[in-house]
């Protein structure tokens, strides 16, 4: 039985796989096959070749997919977020980990049947640290999280080296993955409003100053994370995926360009709209989650092992990118 040569997505509905599906879709002639718990309507469906609607705990449905498809690539994006992680943990951990873990299956079951590693892409996060200064962080300190999705991402990490380097060691399996992730720090996007993260304070108050001149900020004006313009952050998982496989040796990445305030980025944005206001109404939960992410990260790592490099600045994402 011939099965259909595909790039399976999954969470593709969201923020980060909308604009990944454009310009997966751009680059590579091969079916794209999205899985989402929301059927995609937005301009982006026409791009999917076969979308399936349905739940990545559903082990019986990724069955069906690995008989369907020789997938050459997986983008495995879907996860509940930070802050609304923490409204339902044991939740989140089902979807974060046991639902990654399926996928991870998904993965090793196609390696096997092509007997090539399937390469993996996984969104990590700056919420795998938890630190309380200053300090610039590299890939391999202050992992201290204190969020479930911190905690989360943070053993998928280590999940998937185990599925790319150890998998069944006692078996002398040969079946391995092709596990890559990014760090991913807040990222904003001119198109869309995130939810349900602790990062989204910086794309909410763009989005909010620009259509209704006004911001509530749900954290301090000093809050202060490192951030991605949403083109450099596709930029950054098409580059890596791309990488040689002797290039990747850490396998996980830092990744970052700009890192203001809450209030630098306000000042910045009303010198556009000088009629806006902003107050701030602090969440202490989420401000106690942002005041343990560090303030900004070191992504030397990812420019030595496969060259990366932001490409919009604080400057030119607002002026090039988000007024655009
Ligand atoms: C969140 O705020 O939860 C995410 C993230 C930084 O991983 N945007």
């Amino acid at each position: 039985m011939i099965r259909k040569k595909s790039i399976l997505i999954s969470g593709a509905g969201g923020e980060v796989g909308s604009e990944l599906i454009k310009t997966l879709a751009n680059r590579e002639n091969i079916n794209i096959i999205t899985l989402d718990t929301h059927p995609i309507t937005s301009q982006i469906s026409n791009k999917i070749s076969d979308q399936i609607t349905g739940n990545i705990l559903d082990k019986n449905l990724l069955d069906q997919i690995n008989l369907e498809y020789e997938i050459k690539e997986i983008y495995h994006l879907a996860a509940i977020l930070s802050t609304r992680a923490e409204l339902s943990p044991d939740i989140a951990h089902d979807v974060n980990v046991n639902g990654t873990i399926n996928f991870l299956e998904l993965a090793l079951k196609q390696s096997r049947s092509q007997a090539k590693r399937i390469k993996f892409f996984f969104p990590s996060s700056i919420a795998v640290y938890g630190v309380n200064n200053n300090k610039v962080c590299t890939e391999n300190e202050y992992l201290n999280p204190i969020t479930i999705y911190g905690a989360n991402k943070l053993y998928i990490e280590k999940l998937g080296l185990y599925y790319s380097e150890h998998y069944n060691q006692l078996s002398n399996n040969k079946d391995l993955i092709d596990f890559r992730s990014l760090r991913f720090p807040g990222l904003i996007s001119s198109k869309t409003i995130p939810s349900g993260g602790t990062s989204d304070f910086i794309p909410e108050m763009w989005h909010h100053i620009k259509n209704h001149k006004h911001y509530d900020c749900f954290v301090d004006e000093n809050s202060r994370l490192p951030f991605l313009a949403m083109p450099d952050a596709i930029n950054a998982i098409i580059d890596l995926m791309n990488s040689g496989h002797s290039d990747i040796k850490s396998r996980i990445y830092n990744v970052k360009s700009f890192n203001p305030s809450a209030s630098e980025f306000y000042n910045l944005i009303s010198q556009i709209f000088p009629e806006s206001k902003i107050s701030y109404t602090i969440n202490h939960v989420r401000q106690k989650i942002v005041n343990s992410w560090p303030n900004d990260i070191d992504d030397q790592l990812a420019q030595e092992e496969w060259n990366w490099s932001a490409k919009y600045n604080l400057n030119e994402t607002v002026n090039n990118y988000l007024l655009v």
